[in-house]
């Protein structure tokens, strides 16, 4: 699909975006070489090939053929990135592509663990980022709120321990946090772990003022259930202000009710479905959310290892396959502005 001229000029807001999902392969190749790292492509063309492919999120899909899994690959990229340079770089090149695309405002989820695992100094991630958060804005006009992201396949432990080595990087209510992120979010592999395995992650985010999100990815293992706890569960039965992905909600009318009723909003990532969903099974699922008046919004995931389809390429589906008009894609960027947790001032700038 071609970028219509009026979804290239509309103003947009990222609320769903991996920023380690946007590392270019021309980043990555040219890291792999700074740092030293190995990488198993022998040249540039084959390390382009392998971004062709089409991953599973489960082994068992096509049986045990050595393929590596989707996050085994968004993983295996990340293993170039080193030093605060390399995090400052990521995020910058993503700021430059985000202001071509008409990108106002951003909340990119950010995997500490999968650095710090790899002997990752935390400093270095958090303050390439934190770096990378003035210069966007000022260099850019591309302002952003960070999400911290709980790997919800280690331990809770694991993730706790993040937590609290990242936290004079959130925005806290204690008024004492360098402000680079003001939300966690749940990522990475939900087979068999449910967002309450977490719940002491987000009661110490709770307290300390943040905001939560989590996915509940679609058509994973017991997802109906894993969107039943995120709206109605999490946090003394607050439940989680956003959920990411969330679209088998659709499935059942009582999540429905409970998404309008608490106004939690799905950040959807069409293209994400798409490379496993037919057009005509998908696209009437947005459509019928929309219909009933659940609260969404258009994001992109892991734009470089799906197809180098961002949120420009994810509008364009949603304009054409779910035939919604001019005022109805504005309403889509308004939604995101609404669902954002920018500061009211900045709300009323973004668009
Ligand atoms: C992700 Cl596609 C997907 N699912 C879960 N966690 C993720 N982190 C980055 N991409
Ligand atoms: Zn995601």
């Amino acid at each position: 699909l071609e970028i219509s001229p009026f979804i290239a000029s509309l103003p947009k807001v990222e609320l769903h975006i991996h920023i380690e999902g946007t590392l270019s392969p021309a980043l990555r190749w040219k890291l792999a070489h700074r740092n030293n790292i190995p990488i198993p492509y022998k040249t540039y063309p084959e390390l382009l090939d392998s971004y062709k492919i089409t991953y599973n999120h489960r082994r068992e899909v096509n049986g045990d053929n050595g393929a590596p899994t989707f996050l085994e690959t968004y993983f295996a990229g990340c293993q170039v990135l080193c030093t605060e340079d390399d995090f400052y770089e990521l995020a910058m090149d993503y700021f430059r592509k985000a202001s071509e695309m008409n990108v106002r405002y951003v909340e990119p989820f950010f995997d500490i663990q999968a650095h710090t695992k790899r002997g990752v100094a935390a400093e270095a991630v958090l303050d390439g980022f934190l770096r990378a958060q003035r210069d966007g804005a000022k260099v850019y006009g591309v302002r952003s709120n960070w999400i911290f992201c709980f790997l919800r396949d280690e331990s809770l432990e694991s993730g706790l321990e993040a937590y609290r080595t990242a936290r004079p990087w959130g925005r806290t209510n204690d008024g004492k946090g360098k402000g680079l992120f003001h939300a966690v979010g749940l990522a990475s592999n939900e087979y068999d772990r449910p967002p309450l395995l977490f719940e002491e992650g987000f009661r110490l985010a709770k307290e300390d003022g943040l905001h939560v999100t989590m996915h509940c990815d679609v058509d994973q293992k017991d997802a109906v259930d894993h969107v039943h706890e995120a709206i109605f569960k999490v946090c003394a039965g607050q439940g989680s202000e956003r959920i990411d992905h969330g679209l088998n909600a659709i499935d059942r009318p009582d999540l429905i009710e409970g998404l309008k009723e608490r106004n939690i909003g799905l950040t959807l990532c069409p293209h994400a479905y798409h490379r496993r969903q037919a057009t005509e099974t998908l696209f009437p699922k947005i459509r019928k959310l929309w219909d009933e008046g659940v609260k969404i919004c258009i994001n992109s995931d892991d734009p470089t290892y799906m197809h180098n389809v961002w949120i420009d390429g994810n509008m364009m589906k949603v304009y054409e396959y779910c035939r919604f008009s001019k005022g109805d894609m504005i309403r889509l960027v308004r939604n995101a502005v609404e669902m954002s947790w920018a500061d009211n001032e900045v709300k009323k700038e973004i668009l």
